[in-house]
């Protein structure tokens, strides 16, 4: 059966938990369209998340990836459609990387897109009556770093594989700590996964794919 593998990251920042992760964990094992869901854990951290990835597309030889990662000032489900060639952190990763204005992939196009149907994700989304929406930067940080380097994996080495990613909100136990902070319970995040698999797999590319990468 094909696989669509799931990613979500290990707490960063002072964080205890990652709601990115405390989500896909739910959905590993799921069935969805005769395709078998697998979800994985990526560490936060530069370098190692992509090594991590690259293990997990080689264990799950997956059909689409939707990679998940958590964005404090976000109030909605928040599907990305660009992945920049940039690591710009302004904190440290979990290893105490800090890389400033270095390329991900050295050599690599400027950036790439998603390669998901984001605007019948987002449509199905709100339809569910989930707050969802498109974004045009995943930021400079490992998310855009992952995301980045499974499109590049694609351009290189796998392009039968489709590859988004998508920013969720704060989990309320976090925002509560961040007074101001929108929230999201994981519930909903699962129940906006289920439909996002599903709409991925029932719906083609974005036309913005045909435009291929951005030099
Ligand atoms: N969010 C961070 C990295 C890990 C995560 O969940 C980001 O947006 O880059």
């Amino acid at each position: 059966m094909p696989t669509v593998l799931l990613t979500g990251f290990e707490p960063f920042g002072g964080e205890t938990v990652n709601p990115s992760w405390e989500a896909v964990r739910q959905l590993d094992g799921w069935e969805c369209r005769g395709h078998h869901v697998a979800a994985k854990l990526i560490p936060c951290v530069f370098g190692a998340s992509l090594d991590a990835l690259g293990r997990a597309v080689a264990e799950t030889d997956p059909a689409a990836l939707l990679a998940v990662g958590q964005a404090q000032s976000r109030a909605e489900l928040s599907l990305e459609r660009v992945a920049v060639n940039l690591d710009d952190a302004r904190i440290p990763d979990n290893a105490g990387n800090r890389p400033v204005d270095m390329p991900v992939a050295a050599g690599g196009p400027a950036a790439y897109f998603a390669s998901l149907p984001v605007k019948a994700m987002a449509a199905a989304l709100r339809d569910a009556g989930i707050p969802a929406g498109l974004s045009h930067s995943a930021g400079s940080f490992v998310c855009n770093h992952l995301f980045y380097g499974a499109c590049h994996l694609r351009a290189v080495r796998r392009p039968a594989m489709r590859v988004g990613f998508l920013h969720i909100p704060l989990a309320p136990e976090q925002a509560a700590r961040h007074p101001g902070s929108p929230s999201m319970a994981v519930e909903q995040v699962v129940a906006g996964l289920r439909i996002a698999v599903d709409t991925l797999l029932t719906t083609g590319e974005d036309r913005q794919e045909a435009a291929g990468t951005l030099e």
